[in-house]
């Protein structure tokens, strides 16, 4: 009886390391709004990105409003080295920066320290 509730507890426990370590990462994409030949998306920065995945259409021009709610000076830039772009972001603020999602893939976007990341997904 131990034996298996032994083993039932590892079982869960090991799913629960598999789970923390693979599902946790995969947030959900936001897929940007789409209207006139143009995407918008915003992203709030508070602490890191939120949404911190979000997904464009190739070949649409985008601009990506980020939000800047955290004073922390480690969020005061924010890096999409693909799209060359380094921008700062002043405090209670709306910054938009315009990129050209051309190619489908997976970028990433960082803080200025690249301490904090974000993904855009372009399909
Ligand atoms: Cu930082």
């Amino acid at each position: 009886m131990d034996k298996i509730l032994s083993l039932i507890i590892s079982v869960l426990a090991a799913a629960f390391i598999v789970w923390w370590f693979f599902g946790r990462r995969k947030a959900a994409a936001v897929v940007a709004n789409e209207s006139h030949g143009m995407q918008q998306i915003e992203i709030t920065v508070d602490g890191g990105y939120q949404p911190q995945v979000i997904q464009l259409k190739a070949g649409v021009p985008a601009k990506l409003v980020f939000d800047r709610k955290d004073p922390s000076s480690c969020l005061e830039e924010v890096l999409l080295p693909d799209f060359g772009v380094a921008k700062s972001l002043p405090v209670g603020e709306k910054t938009t920066v315009e990129i050209k999602p051309d190619k489908p893939g997976q970028y990433k976007y960082t803080c200025g320290m690249q301490m904090f990341s974000g993904q855009v997904v372009v399909k």
